[in-house]
């Protein structure tokens, strides 16, 4: 058979293994794994490393943030930059605004992504109702036509649930087959905290990550844990940032639950004394859950070389930093409260991981795919479509050069937001070629193509078939 493209001298990190091999790809599939392949056009890839492209379940790219606040990514900045760093599919939220359904919200999303992406793309939703015709008519619609998870938050006001809602949720989720995510915090606590240190005058960024401490992510982990025992359904802890909540996830797991666990990189490269930055610096780093200390990198590093963390995620959520529908909003120097929650990471999070990972010994290539990509695509639904160099998958493949060593800089990111949270941060390990269903999206940093993404139709998660 001659193939459209042929990929020739790398190092190929398969679902099965690590090996030297071809891949031939033809009609944007990988029709071929082995050697002296032939090929209409040929990649001479010695030297690099061939990973699955990386899948990003947890980004947020045009959510509504409130009044006069504005997301710094829509579609085409948001996935340029995700392109840009190894990433072929992505999977941000779709939020309603006051006043949409669920259904409306989904329509709008997808008008917004239509012919403005650079990798694929799919929905979670987020469950934020709980009326009849979200539980009882949205939710099982939307769930039958492929989004087949959602997320509950245990904090902010307007969004945060009930024990007995996210119960409520959690039997949809059950009776229809999809996975539920959880943001865990206790939103009772931090209104307490928050309230406290406002009355006593600290206001500044630094105090967004006291009023959130360990204990409120640990108890609402242990909670919402417990509601997904009652109610008989997997979930999913996601952003995980510390040692305690770690080991709620790994008790449940002694007792037989099924729970599943994501971290990201602001939790083994910041800490909260990141927020502690002269002036305003500091609201560069809030989000939440917050950064912690280098004793719960260790704590988070543990709870990845041991498995108990199946997903690395970028949790992207983009402000910009010089502006007032960004970080800099009406009231956020008053207070660490009006600051916009989260951080681009979108094209740093596979940087990150490999470096500190993989070159630092910490990660096996297998486990690096597995992180970054095969157990995105198994828990939401896209397997074996997406998320391994497999015969048969779509040509997603990213071309990593392991001996590359340069700072990340905002200068070299193609996000919209006007900082990165990581600027000087060293990388050695980056992603020099991107290919999407066997079209190079990026080369060398740069994007190379014209939006060519697609909107993924889900199955249910693999441990839900
Ligand atoms: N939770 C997220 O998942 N992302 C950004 C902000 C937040 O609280
Ligand atoms: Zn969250
Ligand atoms: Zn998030």
């Amino acid at each position: 058979m001659t193939h459209d493209l042929v990929i020739k001298g790398a190092r190929v990190v398969s679902a099965s293994g690590t090996t030297h091999c071809e891949i031939g790809i033809k009609g944007g599939v990988i029709a071929t794994l082995g050697h002296d392949l032939s090929g209409t056009e040929v990649i001479d890839a010695t030297g690099l490393i061939a990973l699955p492209g990386g899948i990003d379940s947890h980004v947020h790219i045009s959510q509504p943030s409130g009044p006069g606040i504005e997301m710094a990514d829509d579609f085409t900045s948001g996935t340029r930059a995700a392109a840009c760093g190894g990433n072929t599919t992505i999977l941000p939220f779709c939020l309603p605004e006051d006043g949409q359904t669920l259904r409306e919200a989904v329509a709008a999303y997808r008008a917004k992504a239509e012919g403005n992406c650079l990798t694929d793309v799919a929905f979670h939703l987020i469950v934020k109702e709980t009326d009849p015709v979200t539980l009882g008519q949205d939710l099982p619609t939307l769930i039958e036509a492929g989004y087949t998870s959602f997320k509950v938050f245990m904090t902010y006001q307007g969004l945060a649930l009930s024990d007995r809602q996210i119960l409520e949720v959690m039997s949809v989720a059950k009776a229809h087959g999809a996975m539920v995510m959880v943001h865990a915090e206790n939103e009772d606590a931090i209104e307490f905290l928050r309230d406290r240190a406002e009355r006593t005058g600290e206001t500044a960024p630094y105090h967004h990550a006291t009023t959130r401490p360990v204990p409120v992510e640990r108890e609402a982990t242990h909670r919402a844990i417990s509601l997904a025992e009652i109610a008989g359904v997997p979930l999913t802890i996601v952003h995980v940032s510390n040692g305690e909540a770690t080991e709620e996830i790994m008790r449940a797991r002694q007792r037989g639950l099924t729970v599943f666990a994501e971290t990201c990189p602001q939790y083994i490269t910041l800490t909260a004394d990141d927020l502690d930055r002269d002036g305003f610096e500091g609201a560069k780093y809030v989000c939440s859950p917050p950064p912690r200390t280098r004793d719960e990198w260790a704590n988070i590093w543990r709870g990845i070389e041991t498995g108990v963390f199946d997903l690395f995620s970028s949790d992207h959520c983009p402000f910009r930093f010089v502006d007032t529908a960004g970080k800099d909003a009406p009231g956020a120097r008053q207070s660490f409260r009006n600051i916009p929650n989260g951080i681009p990471g979108v094209e740093t999070r596979l940087p990150i991981l490999f470096s500190e990972g993989v070159i630092k010994g910490r990660l096996s290539l297998d486990r690096f795919a597995a992180l970054t990509a095969t157990n995105h695509a198994r828990l939401y639904g896209l397997f074996p479509r997406k998320g391994s160099i497999m015969v048969g998958a779509d040509a997603d493949i990213a071309l990593w050069d392991p001996t590359l060593t340069k700072p990340i800089r905002q200068t070299d990111l193609h996000h919209g937001s006007d900082y990165t949270p990581w600027e000087d941060f060293m990388v050695t390990g980056w992603p020099v070629r991107t290919l999407l269903r066997g079209v190079t999206t990026m080369q060398d940093g740069a994007p190379v193509t014209a939006p060519m993404g697609q909107h993924l139709t889900r199955e249910a998660p693999d441990v839900l078939r």
